[in-house]
């Protein structure tokens, strides 16, 4: 009897956010509105697995914000792909593989492809994830009020970029003690031996191993499989870098 009280719960839970994507079973599922949750399923995935999920906002004009809790695949093996669009052929936003939890994932074509491929062999949890929909670039980052009319954020004092998730230049820069604002082109300058957003990121240490980063906002140059591990040698003055998401 108790342990059919917690099977009850996950039961009313998964009906009442009308959206669980239940069991890959190797067909693309389509997940409409309300906002909800997407996930492979309980227990690990199959092998050879092939299975889609395809959000589908209100329109064309909202963006998809996917947050993940939970990422588990065989690492440089299993892969779960996001697309902005409904194929294949749409932008690639992200290749995930492996525990480490993913950032938020924002599609802007009001529709959202996940794509989990799986080997032959070794199988495990998969991933749970929630998302939702908003007129505004990444609902506005919880920093900001997205004005439904001009789809663009107002946002909250302190916090400027178009999605209200830029901490203001001048305090951001310095808190780590490793750069420097540049107020006339909003980004930071960091001290030789330090990069990343807010010069986070230390050239000469092991700081940041197992970690999400931004290495930058605005270069285009960072494709979207690039910068979920890396390394950099100084001995060619190269940072290698694999898998990897689109901001
Ligand atoms: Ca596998």
């Amino acid at each position: 009897m108790g342990s059919a009280v917690p099977g009850l719960f996950l039961l009313l839970l998964y009906l009442a956010s009308g959206c669980w994507a239940g069991d890959c079973k190797g067909h693309r599922q389509i997940l409409r509105g309300p906002p909800g949750y997407v996930t492979d399923g309980p227990g690990n995935y199959s092998v050879n697995g092939n299975c889609e999920w395809l959000i589908t906002a209100p329109g064309s004009n909202y963006h998809i914000v996917l947050n993940f809790t939970f990422m588990e695949t065989e690492c440089t093996y299993d892969y779960l792909f996001v697309y902005d669009g409904d194929s294949y052929q749409s932008p690639l936003l992200a290749s995930l593989s492996g525990r480490t939890l993913p950032p938020p994932i924002e599609a802007k074509s009001g529709k959202m492809l996940l794509h989990l491929f799986s080997d032959a062999n070794y199988n495990l949890l998969g991933f749970n994830a929630t998302y939702g929909f908003s007129l505004c670039p990444w609902d506005c980052g919880g920093h900001g009020r997205c004005d439904a009319v001009s789809s663009r954020c107002q946002c909250h004092q302190g916090w400027g970029g178009r999605d209200c998730s830029l901490p203001v230049c001048s305090t951001d820069c310095t808190q780590h003690g490793h750069g420097r604002c540049d107020e006339k082109r909003e980004h930071c300058l960091c001290s030789s031996g330090f990069v990343g957003q807010i010069c986070q990121l230390g050239l000469r240490d092991n700081s940041g191993v197992g970690q999400w980063w931004d290495v930058s906002y605005k270069d285009e140059s960072f494709s979207p499989r690039t910068a979920s591990a890396g390394v950099y040698l100084s001995s060619t003055r190269t940072f290698y870098m694999f898998g990897g998401k689109q901001k």
